[in-house]
């Protein structure tokens, strides 16, 4: 009985010890004026979701996307925010902007942000190849943030090279990739709101016997794969495929690197997989990338033939890691290797990932 009142007393006051120390870490914390671009919309959804769960300095918030949502509520850590339209004059005052709003708007609003002041942390592909803007993935190049200062902006990359990268990166610092021959599974989600609802729709129609409507993608998705995201270019590839090539190589800082990519919708709700097929400058085994991937940062492999355990995208969905599973020796060439890569678009393909470059800025250079 008393050694149990002993017990408690020890255990009250080391609480107290470490409430009053929590305390004084938060008081000597800097806190900042966050603005969220395109909060009504997929991927704003999650960033402010990934603010609240990963505990963001936050000394105000400010919710912004189009008139359509002007007036709307949404709530931050329990409190309700209205939704403003967004014009020139909303980030005045503001420290830091997480825009996900599409590429035009990006490109009109990220400069008039940074003008005032507001660092801009971008996840459209409007700003990724300027070479004025730094393209970061935290686990490969963070050293970049620093030069957020060229612009006041900084790029998240396209969520199709993000998972790529974070499962590349550890492999060719140590072997060297001279070539990656990626196809993707992507899901719906990466097209925005309006075509979680599509897929969702078209499903129900089918299922009972209605007539399917298609306004999102230039077919149905139901039930189908479709080899084409975003627009087709000149040379036969899409807009979404030239990204991996050059957002990679610009992420890497390696312009040697040959990359080449099919990118495919299929009809998934939430997480991307990629079949990867990488050849390498040094000897490769599979039990080598195994062991490298498996201290690697974000990353988790999920590899055991014996109990059909992979990665899947019903598994990745809501995380936050980059999943790699079915390592295996490439055997008609010398030194590659075959993986099989998953994760969730929207957070660490977009929102998570936005947010994790928000934490370095904040952090170390503002
Ligand atoms: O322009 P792009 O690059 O082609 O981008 C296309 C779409 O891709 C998504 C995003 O869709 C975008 O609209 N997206 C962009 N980058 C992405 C990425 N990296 C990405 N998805 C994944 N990964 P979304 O619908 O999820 O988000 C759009 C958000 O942007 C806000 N917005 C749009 N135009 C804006 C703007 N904000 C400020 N200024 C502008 N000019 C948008 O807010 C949303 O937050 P909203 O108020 O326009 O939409 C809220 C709801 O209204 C519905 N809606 C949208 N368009 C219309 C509409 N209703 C009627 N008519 C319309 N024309 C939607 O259902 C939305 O939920
Ligand atoms: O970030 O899946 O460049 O339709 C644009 C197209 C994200 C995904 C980007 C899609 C993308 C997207």
């Amino acid at each position: 009985m008393i050694l149990d009142e002993a017990a408690r007393l020890i255990k009250d006051h080391v609480f107290l010890f470490m409430e009053k120390k929590t305390e004084v870490i938060a008081m000597s914390k800097k806190q900042f004026h966050v603005a969220v671009a395109g909060a009504t919309g997929a991927v704003g959804n999650q960033m402010i979701a990934c603010l609240e769960e990963r505990n963001f300095p936050v000394k105000s918030i400010k919710f912004l996307a189009s008139f359509r949502s002007a007036g709307k509520k949404l709530s931050f850590r329990g409190e309700p925010v209205v939704v403003e339209e967004m014009t020139e004059t909303s980030f005045n005052g503001m420290d830091i902007a997480l825009f996900s709003a599409g590429g035009s708007t990006s490109e009109k609003f990220a400069p008039v942000a940074a003008g005032s002041g507001c660092v801009v942390i971008d996840n459209s592909s409007a700003w990724r190849m300027d070479p004025r803007v730094p393209l970061v993935v935290p686990e490969v190049n963070s050293h970049a943030i620093a030069g957020y200062t060229q612009k006041g902006i900084i790029a998240n990359p396209n969520c199709s090279t993000i998972q790529m990268v974070v499962a590349l990166s550890p492999i060719h610092r140590k072997f060297g990739i001279k070539r990656i021959v990626v196809s993707t599974y992507q899901a719906v989600s990466g097209t925005g709101q309006k075509a979680i609802v599509e897929l969702d729709a078209q499903v129900r129609a089918i299922m009972n016997s209605q007539p399917v409507e298609n306004k999102v993608y230039p077919h149905r998705i139901a039930f189908n794969c479709l080899p084409h995201i975003d627009v087709f270019l000149d040379n036969g590839y899409t807009k979404e495929e030239m990204k991996m090539v050059h957002e990679t190589r610009k992420i890497l800082e390696d312009d040697t690197i040959g990359v080449t990519a099919t990118t495919v919708r299929v009809p998934v709700f939430y997480s991307h997989s990629e079949s990867i097929n990488i050849e390498t400058r040094l000897p490769i085994t599979p039990e080598a990338v195994r062991d490298l991937l498996g201290s690697a940062p974000g990353v988790k492999v999920v590899d055991d033939l014996k109990t059909n355990t992979y990665p899947m995208p019903i598994d990745a969905a809501g995380q936050d890691l980059t999943y790699v599973g079915r390592i295996r020796k490439d055997e008609s060439l010398p030194n590659a290797i075959n993986l099989w890569v998953v994760a969730d678009n929207i957070r660490k393909g977009a929102a998570t990932n936005a947010v994790q470059i928000a934490e370095i800025l904040a952090e170390t250079y503002l």
